[in-house]
């Protein structure tokens, strides 16, 4: 018997990697609310109200909903969290002013509802970054909680989808799981 879908939502801050993220892992057509940003922030067009993605690792059904970054959206958190399994919480590395959103995001979503998480640190291919220990001290978690990836590379999306896998199921993911879905 298959089990139900999983949830899994994507936060984190502005350019963080999130809609990237659920198009990288979407097996499925994204669905993606991106508009024209109104405000400078890098990049020209920013999710006002959510991402969904899905993918199945053996016969196990991932949903991915990747949320806005922007504070102005924030209450699509909430929404978003609604009966989660689990949370990645993307952080850029090259981007320290970020962080402190990050951390009201985290604590935030985690406020509302007890969510296993997992930091998903981007960008650290950037010139200047900071390391991920040091990331890990900032958030004051165990560096455990943390992975490092690049949005764009399904390899390093599929291994915190994992990470995450691991903290919010009893039995976990199997490492043939993780096979096959770097296979599809
Ligand atoms: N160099 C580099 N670029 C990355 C990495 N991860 C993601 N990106 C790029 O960073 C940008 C992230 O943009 P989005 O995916 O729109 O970010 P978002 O978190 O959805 O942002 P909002 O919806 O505005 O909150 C994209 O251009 C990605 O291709 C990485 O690890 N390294
Ligand atoms: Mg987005």
């Amino acid at each position: 018997m298959p089990h139900p879908p999983i949830k899994i939502v994507v936060s984190g801050p502005v350019g963080a990697g999130k809609t990237t993220f659920t198009r990288t892992m979407s097996t499925t057509e994204v669905v993606s609310t991106d508009e024209v940003a109104t405000e400078r922030i890098g990049k020209v067009s920013t999710t006002v109200a959510l991402d969904f993605g899905s993918l199945a690792v053996g016969e196990q059904e991932i949903m991915l909903f990747g949320t806005p970054g922007q504070e102005r959206f924030d209450y699509m958190w909430s929404v978003l969290c609604e009966g989660a399994t689990g949370l990645l919480l993307l952080v850029a590395a090259s981007r320290p002013g970020s962080f402190l959103k990050a951390r009201h995001i985290l604590e935030f979503i985690t406020s509302q509802v007890a969510i296993p998480y997992v930091i998903g640190v981007t960008h650290l291919d950037a010139p200047r970054h900071w390391e991920i220990d040091e990331i890990a001290d900032y958030f004051q978690v165990p560096p455990e909680h943390l992975v490092a990836l690049d949005a764009r590379s399904r390899g390093d999306g599929a291994r915190a989808l994992f990470r995450l896998l691991e903290r919010c199921l009893p039995e976990g993911p199997t490492s043939g799981q993780l096979t096959a879905l770097l296979q599809t």
